[in-house]
């Protein structure tokens, strides 16, 4: 056979191998979404890989890292503020341990079901292998809806759900960390329960632990900063920076906020933010001590941004984001948030660089359209692996018993988030797709866990 006979029968191996294994997927998940998406985006960026390597092909590392290792689904039962027995369901996805202990967050919001708790453990695969760190992949979550819920309340479901999340996690087995609806608050009491039953205080069981005990600092900093980092990385690729851009970023929470707070730092102009109510846009810039102080101390909705800033415009609709004109648009909320009708808006308005901050945030057909557009774009492995990045930082620094600075941690995330920048840029162009890092965020992080997969045999 010629060369090119050989590279053509290796081209459609690999497509045939990809074909059948996402069919398999789909048959053996057959209603679950959020699922077959993650798969599908990444199935798309290894063809090139599998034509290049069929040892992967050999080793069934597409049917294996498809399938979770252990899922646990379980029955949280508590008693509200009334004395009413309420039951919501938990879920553990323990995906893949073939470089760590299982590593990932845990996602209140009632929308939780074993759909987003999969999408969000196998996204975590290749993010976790891309952080250079020894970490394997999880989630977890529950359909408890924290919105409304007095203090007390949000005690007793945790100790509640922790109470049998416990019998399965573990400082070297499975480590959880927040998510949408669990910051410091939920994991303090979670930490207290799982040392209450342990009988011990094993620090490195749980991370987003408060720095005052037992917390890493700059942790609650660190996916907001990390997202705004590889985009400067990005950005400076192509001669540019973010200072002097106009940004909006979608949601006010943990991500959001600390995505503002970097962009603002480094000289952009933040002019709209927003929560699942609606959304804001301050043509002067977001004040974010308002957006903090309503978010992070008085638990209040973005609305109420309006009473000290009159100034600024509601909008009550907070998918409505995308149509307010910007250079970088940051997704930073939840999953398919920017779908094809949005991409094509950010793209009529100029948009220049899209980062994103939350996990799956661009439809597949989005992301499609910014490429075709040329708009740089920042897929969620890559962009918001600093905060999986620290909480790794955090299980050093509780194995050790000391902690470090904030400025050694955020010295240490920005050249976690460099060192991810050159791993996309180069798996990008080492497969004939420069600049695209999605791709080559995919690649990269493939690469690291399927060699470890073939190392440890099949299993
Ligand atoms: P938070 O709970 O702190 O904030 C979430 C924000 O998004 C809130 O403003 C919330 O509004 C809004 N939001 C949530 N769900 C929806 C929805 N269905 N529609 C519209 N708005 C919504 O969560 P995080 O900031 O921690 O997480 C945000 C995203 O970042 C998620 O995709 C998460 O998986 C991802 N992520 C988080 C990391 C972390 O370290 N925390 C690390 C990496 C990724 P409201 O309050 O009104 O619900
Ligand atoms: O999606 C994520 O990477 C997170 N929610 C953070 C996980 C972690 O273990 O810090």
């Amino acid at each position: 056979m010629t060369k090119l006979e050989v590279l053509t029968e290796n081209r459609n191996r690999a497509n045939d191998y990809v074909h059948e294994v996402y069919e398999l997927v789909k048959k053996r998940n057959p209603d679950e979404k959020e699922f077959l998406q993650a798969t599908r985006e990444i199935f798309d960026s290894l063809r090139p890989v599998f034509a290049k390597h069929p040892e992967y092909i050999a080793n069934g590392i597409l049917e294996r890292i498809t399938e979770p290792e252990r899922i646990i689904s379980f029955r949280v039962a508590w008693e509200d503020d009334k004395g009413k027995v309420q039951v919501n369901r938990g879920f553990r996805v323990q995906f893949n341990s073939d470089l760590g202990p299982y590593k990932g967050g845990i996602r209140f919001h009632p929308s939780v079901n074993s759909s987003i708790m999969k999408f969000l453990a196998f996204e975590q695969i290749f993010k976790n292998a891309l952080t250079g760190q020894p970490i394997g992949a999880g989630k977890g979550g529950s359909d408890f809806d924290p919105k409304g819920k007095s203090d007390r309340e949000i005690m007793r479901f945790t100790q509640s759900f922790m109470t049998e999340l416990s019998k399965h996690i573990g400082p070297d087995i499975d480590v959880p960390a927040g998510d949408i609806g669990v910051g410091k608050r939920e994991i303090g009491y979670m930490f207290g329960q799982y040392n209450r039953l342990k009988g011990g205080y094993e620090a490195g069981v749980l991370t987003g632990k408060d720095p005052n005990h037992g917390g890493s600092l700059g942790r609650k900093e660190a996916t907001g900063y990390g997202t705004v980092y590889f985009v400067e990385e990005m950005l400076n690729e192509y001669g540019q920076s973010i200072e002097g851009k106009t940004v909006i970023v979608s949601g006010s929470g943990n991500v959001s906020t600390y995505a503002m707070e970097k962009a603002q730092q480094l000289g952009a102009k933040v002019i709209a933010c927003s929560d699942s109510d609606g959304y804001i846009v301050d043509s002067e810039g977001i004040n974010l001590a308002t957006v903090k102080r309503l978010k992070e101390v008085e638990n209040k909705r973005i609305a109420d941004y309006m009473k000290d800033h009159p100034n600024a415009e509601y909008h009550p609709d907070c998918s409505d984001i995308w149509s307010v004109a910007c250079d970088i648009a940051l997704p930073c909320a939840t999953q398919n948030e920017i779908d094809e009708i949005s991409a094509h808006t950010l793209i009529g308005n100029g948009v220049i660089a899209i980062g994103e901050g939350a996990n799956m945030p661009c439809t597949i057909e989005a992301i499609n359209l910014f490429h075709e557009n040329r708009v740089l774009f920042a897929p969620a492995k890559a962009a918001n692996a600093g905060g999986v990045a620290v909480s790794a930082m955090e299980m050093s620094q509780n194995s050790m018993r000391l902690s470090w600075t904030e400025a050694e941690v955020d010295e240490r995330l920005k050249v976690v988030m460099h060192n991810i920048f050159e791993s996309c840029k180069k798996a990008a162009e080492n497969y004939g797709h420069p600049g695209n890092f999605a791709m080559g965020a995919n690649i990269a992080g493939f690469l690291k866990v399927a060699n470890a997969m073939v190392a440890h045999g099949i299993r």
